[in-house]
């Protein structure tokens, strides 16, 4: 090191207040240790004073740690290609390996020398290497609770984020976001840090709520009508719209029911949404008058927060003010579809990630679980995905539905981002028996035979390497389930820095072999392999499923006819059966299928060449080939569901003899769900040519870029294909 001062693009100062700290170090014996006063110390860690090199290579040796060294290491090193991380970034080992890669790949494209066969790897390796450095750089990550109404999701997370009110004894009380029966959270609920503890919401758009307040108007005809109204066909007494939504709507309006006692005592419970009815024999005028008592244009309040000076606790508060809000109980706000609760403390108290917690309104059985805001979360490579089971069912169906559809959806790593949370209540894990018949000894013991049943039923999908979990929120130590959740993240981008030490390992191959002429021709010979597989599937076979087999799986799991009519009032675009979304996910299957099955056939192949020894030498190019494409793989189906969902909206939504169809058939008699899930298929056999082109069109794109990227990364001028200039940023 040389007597100039240290770097001043790196925050030294603040980096040897967290070494000396964690050496366990005051300022003052760590001044005693060198020359400096504390005050010096003091400065230094402020950032008001520089330090020499030869000062600072004083101070790391008198604090002496591994930490110390490292740090010395750190500020000398030359982040000459990726911005330099913070010292305490969690993945910095692995970043660093790929700056050093990128910029010897560098050097290696300068050499005149390098054949093509080369310069077409070190392409690869450095897209490679700055796509996985760019997602291990963000420290965010989300962890989405998702499982059935009632299971106890946000229970759970208000045990693990420290959101309890204190001095409560009873567990429902304690808690701070709503809980109750089920049905109880309204919509998505994030958690998160920020500067103070407030409530943010996102509104839901007038012509959605008016869509449930209709709902929920003819369902009250239809009670106030009674018989009438079921022999004119209706079959079911199901309001349409969730019970969230549904105590939402009377507390907005006013029309709560109540509960007195009558002149002999016993309690009579009063409806006065009944009694509006009553006055009304038209769905729109019953909603208009709802709809004026609900006050939109007064309820524009969009955020709050709590005041310092308040008198009650900020957890009161928060549990008050989310109450109003969940339960469309304060006057000020509107219906949510987010709502963003911020808390002043790092979330899990980790301060090298940023936490987002995200609570789901749980899933109902009276409609199928494949609603798009729970599995989006699923296709987020930075999210975890927690399913959330009961005890006695667990895995229960929600989550084996949820994981199934996973696989179906083509995604890779699912069992290093999802975790399985059984929740236990009270002594339910006492119940469980051994093979003898026997009940447990111990909660242990309980633990380890339900989570080998848990197990099996997940290897039994394919999916053993997922983490299961169990959390009984009044027993069990919310520590241990915080350190699971991020043992889970370190591992899954693990996952991403042990790909970049096989690339850097893959980048000393070349720099090692650049002018080998004999490996060369190992790689020319790999690569004629992979041409001829290439030449031979240009074109895609085209067959397989239709793709509205999903939304008709998913009408026909919809328990009531009120739902499926909910959704045909919105012309399918409800959360809750989602035709969009379905046939986004039915277009993402057939690409899976397709594209998926060539992909496979490629594999075979690379993974055939991968185990001749005399070529050997391409090994780890074949691997990381391999890698490229199964992760562009990954990015196509996510092309494909998007493409599918507006390539039919287009289309379907504007079919208005369709959805006049669908809504006449209402109250002519039994069988609506079946009729309309009839129709439906029906419909798309003979109908929506030109969307069915448009699919066919998109997936043969989809797999040509594919296609073009194995040209570029195997054939012989395939890397001036491109056009893309050296060190291109990202991918
Ligand atoms: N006895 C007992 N009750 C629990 C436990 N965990 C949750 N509960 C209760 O179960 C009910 C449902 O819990 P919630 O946390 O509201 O469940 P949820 O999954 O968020 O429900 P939704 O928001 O409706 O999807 C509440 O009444 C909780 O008080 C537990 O470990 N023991
Ligand atoms: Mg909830």
């Amino acid at each position: 090191m040389s007597d100039s001062e240290v770097r001043d693009d790196v925050p030294v100062g603040r980096y040897l207040a967290a070494v000396r700290e964690e050496a366990g170090l005051t300022q003052a014996q760590l001044a005693a240790k060198v020359t400096f006063s504390s005050t010096s110390v003091s400065r230094i860690e402020s950032g008001d004073k520089s330090l020499s090199a030869e000062e600072f290579e004083a101070v790391l040796k008198a604090i002496g740690t591994t930490k110390a060294r490292q740090l010395g290491e750190f500020v000398n090193q030359k982040w000459d290609v990726l911005e330099r991380p913070e010292f305490d970034h969690p993945n910095r080992e692995a970043m660093w390996s790929a700056n050093v890669s990128l910029r010897k790949l560098r050097k290696v494209r300068d050499n005149p020398k390098v054949k093509n066969v080369f310069v077409r790897q070190i392409d690869l390796y450095e897209k490679e290497l700055r796509r996985l450095a760019g997602f291990l750089r963000p420290c965010e990550h989300r962890v989405a609770f998702i499982g059935s109404i009632g299971v106890g999701k946000s229970t759970a997370i208000c045990k693990l984020a420290g959101l309890l009110k204190p001095g409560e004894t009873k567990l429902e009380r304690e808690i701070v976001l709503d809980t109750g029966a089920g049905g109880t959270t309204i919509c998505q609920v994030h958690v998160s840090h920020g500067s103070q503890y407030g409530l943010r919401i996102e509104p839901r758009s007038a012509s959605s709520i008016r869509k449930d307040v209709e709902d929920f108007a003819e369902y009250l005809l239809y009670l106030t009508r009674g018989a009438a109204a079921k022999a004119g066909g209706q079959e079911d007494d199901s309001p349409g719209i969730s019970k969230e939504v549904d105590r939402a709507i009377r507390n907005m309006s006013g029309l709560v029911e109540k509960k007195h006692k009558d002149e002999v005592g016993k309690w009579v419970r009063t409806d006065p949404a009944r009694e509006v009815a009553s006055k009304h024999t038209k769905v729109d005028d019953l909603a208009i008058d709802i709809l004026t008592r609900m006050d939109l244009i007064r309820r524009n309040r969009r955020d709050a927060w709590y005041a310092e000076d308040s008198d009650s606790h900020p957890m009161q508060w928060l549990q008050q003010m989310f109450s109003d809000v969940n339960n469309g109980r304060s006057p000020e706000f509107t219906l949510p579809q987010k709502i963003e609760v911020v808390i002043p403390e790092p979330v899990f108290g980790k301060k090298d990630y940023c936490l987002e917690i995200i609570d789901t309104r749980g899933v109902s059985q009276d409609v199928y679980a494949a609603r798009q805001d729970l599995e989006s979360h699923f296709d987020d490579p930075r999210t975890l995905v927690v399913l959330c089971s009961t005890f006695f069912q667990a895995p229960e169906q929600t989550v084996q539905t949820l994981l199934r559809r996973a696989r179906e959806a083509g995604l890779r790593d699912i069992e290093a981002k999802t975790v399985v949370l059984v929740l236990p209540h009270d002594d339910q894990v006492t119940q469980v028996k051994d093979n003898s018949g026997n009940y447990v000894e111990s909660k242990e013991e309980g633990y380890d035979l339900k989570g080998d049943a848990v197990n099996l039923s997940l290897a039994q999908m394919g999916l053993g390497e997922t983490t299961v979990l169990f959390f009984n929120v009044k027993e069990d130590a919310p520590q241990e389930i915080r350190d699971a959740l991020i043992t889970k993240l370190r591992e899954l981008r693990h996952i991403y820095s042990g790909r970049i030490a096989q690339l850097s390992e893959a980048v000393e191959l070349v720099i090692e072999n650049q002018e080998n002429e004999e490996v060369r021709l190992v790689f020319e010979e790999v690569n004629r392999h992979l041409s001829t597989w290439i030449e031979k599937h240009r074109v895609l076979e085209w067959d397989g499923q239709p793709v509205q087999e999903p939304l008709i799986t998913a009408i026909n799991n919809t328990r009531y006819a009120a739902t499926v009519r909910a959704a045909v009032r919105r012309h399918g675009d409800w959360s809750n059966l989602d035709y969009y979304y379905q046939l986004g996910v039915g277009s993402r299957h057939k690409a899976v299928g397709l594209i998926g099955t060539r992909v496979g056939d490629f594999k075979k192949i690379v993974e055939h060449l991968m185990s001749d020894d005399q070529l050997a030498p391409a090994r780890m190019y074949l691997g990381r080939i391999l890698e490229r494409v199964e992760n562009s793989v990954g990015e196509a189906y996510k092309r494909m569901q998007f493409a599918g969902r507006e390539v039919f909206k287009t289309d379907l939504q504007r079919d208005f003899d369709f959805w006049n169809w669908c809504d006449n058939r209402w109250g002519k008699g039994q069988g609506y769900r079946s009729a309309i899930r009839d129709h439906t298929a029906k419909q798309f056999e003979g109908h929506y040519e030109d969307a069915h082109v448009r699919i066919k069109q998109i997936i043969n794109g989809e797999w040509e870029k594919l296609v073009q990227l194995l040209d570029e990364m195997i054939k012989d001028g395939g890397g001036q294909l491109t056009g893309s200039p050296p060190m291109a940023a990202g991918n």
